[in-house]
């Protein structure tokens, strides 16, 4: 049988602005930790993992559930949650105001709720499956924009492998193309700011459930599309995104294959830049 979601967007939007609370409360304060070589993690993830997963085992034992700091439930259970503490840990960890608390619900393999909080902007983005997308409680939609070479797009670079990610070639080829590029640091803040239409479209290589499984319904309650770098259904295990507006998508896919094929714009050297 179908669940809705709605039903626990409030509880989730209440856990949401307590954790983001949390943070605000270690923002400014807290050391930095390494997981890898530039794998940052701060005791704020950790406090704030811990909170939510304490109150979701309350709420609602018998579900399961997923958290980036380790935290796992796997009972076979109907429901599962994603849990990111913190997205942007890095802007995070270097005060750099730009991170959130990112939860989504999951119902027999179909995201049916997610809510990402902005405690720096007190900004409450939320969706539930089939019932549109919210910011602070008012309706969202993705923008209007309908060519690439008119949009503002965003693109992350996770610290994982990031010495074996193609991205850098990407964003070159993309901002010759467009108004151009931001690369803010939270991957689930993106996914929120192409659902309002504060960008027009966000692709990212490597990025791991926690980081999409909320911010992607966002975007798909709100009118855009996710797929991944081929145009096939974004998948929660596919780790390639690209959410765009719906209306740039089949330019974006153009591109990429474009860029994957080696039709590339070039260039200069940096002795060729110097020689004028
Ligand atoms: P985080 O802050 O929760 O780690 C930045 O491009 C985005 O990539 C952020 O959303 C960041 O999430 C994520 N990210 C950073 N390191 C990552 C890793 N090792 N694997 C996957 N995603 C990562
Ligand atoms: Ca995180």
């Amino acid at each position: 049988m179908p669940v809705s979601g709605q039903s626990f967007l409030q509880p989730m939007r209440e856990l949401a602005q307590d954790a983001g609370a949390l943070l605000m409360s270690l923002f400014g304060k807290v050391a930095i930790e390494y997981k890898g070589d530039a794998d940052l993690v701060t005791q704020a993830d950790r406090a704030s993992e811990k909170m939510i997963v304490e109150r979701i085992r309350k709420q609602w034992p018998d579900h399961d559930l997923l958290g980036e700091e380790g935290s796992r439930t796997q009972t076979g259970s109907d429901f599962r949650w994603y849990i990111d503490p913190l997205d942007g840990t890095t802007n995070f960890a270097h005060g750099y105001p730009v991170f959130c608390v990112s939860l989504a619900l999951e119902h027999q393999g179909k995201r049916i709720a997610g809510v990402i909080y902005d405690p720096t902007r007190q900004e409450m983005f939320s969706a539930s499956l089939g019932s549109g997308a919210q910011l602070n409680g008012k309706p969202i939609h993705v923008s209007r924009t309908l060519r690439l070479v008119e949009s503002l797009l965003a693109t992350g670079f996770p610290s994982h492998k990031r010495h074996k990610n193609p991205n850098i070639h990407f964003y070159h080829q993309i901002t010759l193309r467009s108004h151009g590029i931001r690369r803010a640091g939270s991957a689930a803040l993106d996914l929120c700011y192409v659902a309002c239409g504060r960008y027009d479209a966000f692709w990212e290589f490597n990025l791991n459930p926690w980081d999409t499984a909320a911010g992607v319904l966002m975007v798909e309650e709100a009118g855009g599309k996710v797929t991944n770098f081929s145009g096939a259904p974004f998948s929660i295990e596919s780790r390639q995104v690209l959410a765009t507006n719906t209306l740039l998508h089949t330019e974006l896919l153009h591109e990429f294959k474009e860029i994957f094929e080696g039709r590339v714009e070039g260039l200069p050297s940096v002795s060729e830049y110097l020689a004028g």
